[in-house]
């Protein structure tokens, strides 16, 4: 299923050296500022177009962050993880916003103003929970999902990296970034007291476990910000070989788990997008070589059988109808270019008929990344919209 693309087709999302690559830049100053426990300004790109000097300045002047640096290991003890927290709430805690807590292992709580919390583990910067202010969640975790870091957690936002399902050199389905324990470092939120967007920066850095894996020099940062509507999820892929020819090639998604009332309810649950006409390959016809076929109607139900397809060079949003009157649009705002809608029906009978998973990615055709400080950048917006 590998198929190979130019450096040309890539050019829109990859960027080198700028401002829509602020997380990176964010991380060059916590380095600079290691140990330092006073916060220090800066600031984190919201905008996945590039900006001037004058708007970034501006942005810089209005926003917070804290940021440090707190190596993590993964699978520590119940005292170490302990530690863990303590150390990072004390690095980057932002009261009434941004916490760290821990239960079978370390994550970050976010909370808005208006009453929407997320958590998002260090174990594969997994988003496991966006709630509204209602107190309703709008993510889902399957009942077999382990938090022990023993294997990537079954739900939430999983990120495939640095290949989708098995698209790529290695044997391990959908990469190693989701069985990693990333670094926090960075979290921000906005001084305007009446829009604070908590947010938190993670990174994945190359190391010898990885090159091992997948033997090439890069960082990914993954930026997730709780807006008052919205869930902002940026991921960003450097590629830290010096030489330019010294390309990365790789296939990534973030695998979102949304919950519905009831997937097999076919007229009120259903994913909608500008399908009708549009390719997908249909891996409920064959997982490994999936054929490539025309899409014929404008909406994807469940319930019936397996669905696993993945659009092609889709539109930029899919709403997922979820059965009470209310839709998540799944938006790509910069970088993705599929989409993939996955219900595993009986061959997950405890759960199937409670999520369906609408899915930003790069699943067929690799994103190629040139050496010498390029990035590639990507953006996804979950928003909950009232139908
Ligand atoms: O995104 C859909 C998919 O690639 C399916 O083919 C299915 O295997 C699913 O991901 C879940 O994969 P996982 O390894 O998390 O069980």
């Amino acid at each position: 299923m590998r198929i190979f693309s130019s450096k040309e087709e890539n050019k829109h999302a990859l960027q080198k050296k700028t401002h829509a690559f602020l997380s990176f830049n964010v991380r060059e100053r916590a380095e600079r500022s290691r140990m330092s426990t006073k916060p220090i300004s800066s600031s984190v790109s919201s905008s996945s177009s590039l900006s001037s000097p004058t708007r970034f300045r501006a942005a810089q002047r209005r926003r917070r962050i804290r940021q440090h640096s707190i190596v993590t290991k993964a699978s520590s003890s119940p005292s170490e993880n302990a530690d863990l927290v303590a150390n990072l709430n004390s690095a980057f805690s932002i009261p009434s916003s941004v916490s760290f807590e821990c239960d079978s292992s370390p994550y970050v709580y976010l909370t808005h103003k208006n009453g929407c919390t997320a958590k998002v583990y260090l174990f594969g910067a997994n988003c496991a929970s966006w709630t509204q202010p209602s107190g309703d969640e709008v993510l889902f975790v399957r009942p077999d999902a382990k938090f022990d870091e023993s294997v990537p957690i079954a739900g939430g936002i999983p990120i495939c990296f640095p290949q989708f399902g098995m698209n790529g050199p290695m044997s391990q389905q959908h990469g190693f970034a989701r069985n990693m324990r990333w670094e926090v470092i960075g979290t921000s939120a906005d001084v305007n007291p009446d829009d604070p967007e908590p947010a938190v920066m993670l990174s994945l850095k190359s190391n010898e476990e990885t090159k091992k894996m997948w033997p090439h020099d890069f960082e990914c940062t993954y930026e997730v910000t709780l807006r008052r509507d919205k869930l902002k999820c940026e991921f960003c892929v450097k590629n830290c070989a010096e030489d330019l020819k010294d390309e990365l090639e790789f296939t990534a998604a973030l695998h979102s788990y949304i919950e519905v009332v009831d997937a097999t309810d076919s007229e009120n649950v259903y994913a909608k997008g500008n399908l009708k006409g549009k390719s997908y390959m249909d891996k409920e016809i064959d997982a490994k070589n999936p054929p490539l076929l025309t899409y014929d109607k404008d909406r994807v139900t469940f319930g019936m059988k397996l669905v696993d397809s993945i659009f092609l060079n889709t539109d930029s949003e899919m709403l997922l109808h979820v059965g009470n009157g209310a839709a998540v649009s799944v938006e790509n705002t910069a970088g993705w270019r599929d989409f993939v809608v996955w219900n595993p029906h009986q061959n997950m009978p405890q759960c199937y008929k409670q999520f369906a998973c609408v899915e930003n990615a790069c699943a067929v055709k690799p994103v190629v990344l040139p050496g010498d400080g390029y990035v590639w950048k990507s953006e996804m917006n979950l928003t909950v919209v009232t139908l």
